[in-house]
């Protein structure tokens, strides 16, 4: 039998030491982005945090094993290997046990980061409840993660493809804090401001790393949320993006999309609606998080070293 977990050298030596390191989900390759836009965006992802003296740490599973820090042949093997399943916590045991390959949500990289003692991780945006969830019963296991496990996500907020408003009340019912770095309103990814609030406001990564280092020593065993909007250049225009969210939900409706597919779905017809400028906003976010998360890990790390922050309770 295989192990759970393989590590590759950098990643190792990171944890070892105790360095700054930041968990890289793969599905955003394999199901969020087009080929090779999805190759693309996770060596940039790992770039970003490289010059921000972090090390990445890229997830998935190949083979029977969740291997932390992916090789670039793996990751090539992951974005052109046709029927890479998409997983989250409830198929991640099937995955490992049938030896296949696997790309990771943020539900599962979350678990996949927390048990093996990485605290910070950068996505694009996080699932949520998804509109139309009272008929359906859609709510991402993200959510799931995140009143479970203890690890810090830095994302542009959640797609408008989903019930934003209730996507917060569930946050909060899960004990999960939002902060919004250097924002008031929650971010709705392709847009900086969505008109609904975040839980607290911080200035800079050090106000940051004070807030979740607390989190954390609190014990709650959540994980917290980091609002980080898309910088200004990078945003779509209001009108693109209410025309092409529209269109998208009917399209769904359409085709009678379901479960795990939809989220897929959603983001190939927002590329598709939008001439692929969607794909131009979701690469600027990603990389913007990337470094927030890279300097929060690092920040994090730091006061760990200085003895005037424990991560635990
Ligand atoms: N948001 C994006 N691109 C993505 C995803 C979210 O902009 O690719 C992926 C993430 O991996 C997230 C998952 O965890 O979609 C959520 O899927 P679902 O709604 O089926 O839980
Ligand atoms: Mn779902």
């Amino acid at each position: 039998m295989n192990e759970l977990y393989s590590f590759s050298e950098a990643v190792a030596h990171a944890l070892a030491t105790r360095a700054p390191v930041v968990a890289l989900e793969t599905t955003l390759v394999t199901h969020g982005l087009p080929h090779p836009d999805g190759i693309a965006a996770a060596l940039a992802l790992e770039e970003e945090v490289r010059q921000s003296s972090a090390t990445p740490a890229t997830i998935g599973v190949l083979r029977g094993t969740i291997r932390i820090g992916i090789t670039r042949e793996e990751l090539d093997e992951l974005a052109t290997t046709p029927g890479v399943c998409k997983t989250n916590l409830s198929n991640l045991a099937a995955v490992i046990a049938s030896g296949g390959l696997g790309s990771t949500t943020v539900a599962a990289t979350m678990h996949a980061a927390h048990m093996n003692g990485i605290r910070v991780f950068a996505t694009g945006g996080i699932g949520g409840v998804h509109r139309g969830a009272a008929e359906s019963g859609d709510v991402s296991a993200d959510l799931t993660a995140l009143g479970r496990v203890p690890v810090a996500v830095v994302c542009a907020g959640a797609k408008a493809i989903l019930d934003l408003p209730r996507t917060l009340e569930m946050l909060e019912t899960l004990g999960v804090p939002v902060l919004g770095l250097e924002t008031d309103d929650f971010p709705a990814f392709y847009r900086r401001a969505s008109g609904l609030r975040v839980d607290h406001r911080v200035e800079s990564i050090a106000e940051l790393a004070a807030a979740v280092g607390a989190h954390f020593r609190l014990g709650l065993g959540t994980g917290v949320l980091v609002a980080n909007p898309v910088p200004a250049a990078a945003e779509m225009s209001r009108d693109l993006y209410d025309r092409a969210l529209q269109a998208a939900q009917a399209d769904m409706q359409l085709h009678g999309i379901r479960g795990r597919a939809v989220t897929p779905f959603l983001l190939d017809r927002l590329r598709a609606l939008t001439g692929g400028e969607s794909v131009r906003t979701n690469l600027a976010l990603l990389r913007h998080n990337a470094r927030v998360a890279a300097q929060l890990a690092t920040e994090l790390a730091a006061r760990a070293a200085h003895g005037n922050e424990r991560l635990t309770p």
